[in-house]
């Protein structure tokens, strides 16, 4: 087949790749847009707790659609901030905040 259309709700593998490995080569990592208030939320959760991140503006990026479909797969929401500890979804950036007011963020954050 080919051709120049790529379905959005079938995320390339290089997308898929390109995801799984941002999650597993970051030990924090979000996926965020440079201009959206929960993810700017999530980010000062973090940094609040002294955690260093990585951050990927998906506003930035031409494949920001497929990026979002292929984390909805992963963690049943396509919103942005999706952030991942240790590989694990963590949540959005209203769960970030919390975890770090009830002090497990840090925890999460200095565990292997
Ligand atoms: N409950 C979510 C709300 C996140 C949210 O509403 N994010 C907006 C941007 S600020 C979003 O993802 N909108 C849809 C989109 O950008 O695809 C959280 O706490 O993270």
């Amino acid at each position: 087949m080919g051709g120049m259309f790529v379905k959005e709700e079938e995320p390339s593998l290089a997308v898929q790749e390109f995801v799984d490995r941002e999650i597993r080569e970051n030990k924090v990592m979000v996926f965020s847009k440079s201009t959206c208030p929960y993810c700017k939320m999530a980010k000062k959760a973090l940094t609040d707790v002294g955690a260093t991140f990585k951050a990927v503006e998906l506003d930035k990026q031409d494949n920001q659609s497929a990026v979002q479909q292929y984390l909805a797969t992963l963690t049943g929401g396509s919103t942005v901030p999706r952030v991942f500890i240790n590989g694990k979804f963590i949540g959005g950036g209203s769960e970030t905040k919390a975890l770090k007011e009830n002090g497990q963020l840090e925890i999460l954050v200095q565990a292997d």
